[in-house]
């Protein structure tokens, strides 16, 4: 069929509620109800705790891609979920699981966060990153240019990976969620800055957490439109101390003093299942 004049025929891909590129994520949070626990007799919740142990079991058939469990500091939350899929009811099934498992009743849901995965617009291309070597004044025929842009883009194609598929980090214990936003205050706003102005805030913002290598891993989720902010933050890290370093310290990047603000965060310590559950007497 033809559209009105000037229409432009498009060859889309299929619908699909996958994500073609890059996966789904949810971060939620339960707190326990001990008035409901109480309600449970002694095989209900031994019931409860085994079908939960295979619920959350990232190897079982049909587990989302990713799926990691923490206990949660505060009184906001007792369990934590991050998972991550291509498939959101993949994700969706797991807390669906979580509520029709015979301690369902004694997990009240008190916070969640939806996002995607993404590669940032300000992760610089090839290109763009020997402009940038010829801005800081590198010249092209010097030998060190060809053997850092050669250095980028072969570090490239991981690090997009990490970003659209992460793995958890493999040691490090501690996880802190938060959701931000980047302001659009009249005498600060983000969103009418041009892109260049903004892609050097958040260059000198990623030189700032690069110090933290080895020390906190980060995954910026994507969440506009998605929830109701524009990004979820996760950070691990090897020691409860670097989150408050890290949180404090990049405070100063001009991106985030100036741009950003802060939801609330959410504090917690990865283990599997089961030490999950005996920690929270489930
Ligand atoms: O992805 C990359 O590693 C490339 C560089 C980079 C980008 C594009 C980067 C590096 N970040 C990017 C994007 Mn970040 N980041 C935060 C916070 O608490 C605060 O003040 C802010 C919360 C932390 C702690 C953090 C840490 N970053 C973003 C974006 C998306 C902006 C957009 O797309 O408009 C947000 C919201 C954001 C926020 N960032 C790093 C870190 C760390 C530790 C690094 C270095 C990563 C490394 O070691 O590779």
């Amino acid at each position: 069929m033809s559209g009105p004049p000037g229409h432009v025929q498009q060859s889309l891909p299929d619908p699909t509620i996958r994500m073609t590129q890059g996966w789904h994520c949810l971060h939620i949070y339960y707190r326990v109800d001990p008035g409901a626990l109480a309600g449970l007799d002694a095989s209900a919740r031994g019931e409860g705790r085994e079908q939960l142990i295979e619920i959350l079991n990232p190897q079982r058939d049909g587990a989302p891609e990713r799926m990691q469990v923490s206990a949660v500091s505060g009184h906001r939350a007792d369990l934590g979920l991050m998972l991550l899929d291509a498939d959101p009811l993949k994700i969706d099934a797991v807390h669906q699981a979580v509520r029709g498992s015979r301690l369902g009743a004694a997990l009240q849901p008190t916070y969640s966060f939806v996002s995607i995965t993404e590669v940032s617009e300000y992760v610089p291309n090839e290109e763009q990153y020997a402009e940038q070597l010829r801005a800081d004044g590198m010249s092209p025929d010097d030998p060190a240019y060809a053997a850092r842009l050669k250095a980028y883009a072969g570090r490239l194609p991981a690090m997009n990976k990490q970003r659209l598929y992460p793995d958890f980090p493999e040691n490090f214990e501690v996880t802190c969620f938060y959701p931000m936003n980047k302001i659009r205050h009249p005498s600060a706003n983000w969103f009418t800055l041009p892109f260049s102005a903004r892609r050097k805030l958040m260059a000198e913002h990623a030189t700032s957490g690069i110090k933290f290598a080895g020390r906190v891993s980060q995954l910026i989720t994507a969440s506009t439109g998605f929830d109701d902010w524009e990004w979820g933050v996760t950070l691990w890290a090897g020691a409860p101390e670097y989150i408050k370093e890290i949180v404090y310290t990049m405070r100063f990047d001009e991106a985030s003093a100036r741009y950003a603000e802060f939801g609330p965060f959410y504090i917690s310590y990865i283990m599997p299942a089961p030490d999950a559950l005996t920690h929270l007497h489930l």
